[in-house]
């Protein structure tokens, strides 16, 4: 039976006035990547299809294991998750993926970008980086108006627009220059990335050396500010392969 019905057993997002409200991003109490079933954080991939043992590989670069079903339960609170994702179609595999997307596991297709959003715990930005990084991703490239006008729709979409998330834009080490962390390309400037203030004009970045690290800031319709990188924020990443 090649089916994506594998899950995890446990294992198991401030600037400057950007406080965050607490450690998780959402209300649920799992781990990045996992979602509460019953009485444990399961991931439930439904994307690119793949042997036992890669499965096995996957759930390992998260912090998982293939997943347990102690008791009858157990067994009862997945399938019925299942059914809720609409992920029981069939025993038979049609194509190389479980669902419509044309992603790789624990990505969603966003405009022409494959990006994850994390709305779990809450990472600093070089942690959040790291998150991105163990599952071939990098964090957000937003290199013109169209990217962040998809990304912000899709956090509207999912209701997760009241946080803040972290992106890749930095000026780390090349202080007043920011950059992409992905390919090191230029970050746009002014509108309409990022937050300004109206009387007079003046946009953002404004934190100088204390700041320097890129955030969607929810308090702004999530355009882009600045923020000091050891705040915790949730995050986006985009695909970037191995
Ligand atoms: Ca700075």
């Amino acid at each position: 039976m090649k089916k994506c019905l594998w899950g995890l057993v446990f294992l198991a997002c401030g600037l400057s006035g950007v406080q965050s409200q607490s450690k998780y991003c959402g209300n649920e109490k799992c781990p990045t990547f996992y979602k509460q079933v019953g009485s444990i954080c399961v991931y439930v991939s439904t994307k690119t299809k793949l042997n036992w043992q890669q499965a096995r590989e996957t759930c390992h670069s998260i912090d998982g294991e293939l997943l347990t079903l102690p008791d009858a339960n157990s067994l009862r609170e997945i399938t019925l998750h299942l059914q809720v994702l609409g992920a029981l179609l069939g025993v038979r595999s049609q194509s190389k993926y479980c669902g419509n997307e044309r992603c790789p596991t624990f990505y969603k297709q966003v405009g022409s970008n494959c990006v994850y959003v994390s709305t779990k715990t809450k990472l600093n930005w070089q942690e959040a980086r790291e998150t991105c990084h163990s599952i071939d991703g990098e964090l957000l490239t937003l290199p013109d108006a169209n990217s962040l006008r998809d990304i912000m729709l899709h956090l509207k979409v999912l209701g997760v627009s009241k946080e803040h998330f972290w992106i890749g834009a930095y000026d780390i080490g090349h202080e007043g220059t920011w950059r992409w962390i992905k390919d090191k390309s230029d970050v746009p400037m002014g509108s309409p990335f990022w937050v300004y203030s109206k009387y007079p004009i003046v946009y953002e970045p404004t934190g100088q050396e204390k700041q320097n690290c890129g955030v969607l800031d929810n308090r702004f319709g999530g355009h882009m500010n600045d923020a000091d990188c050891e705040s915790e924020f949730c995050f986006i990443c985009e695909y970037v392969g191995k």
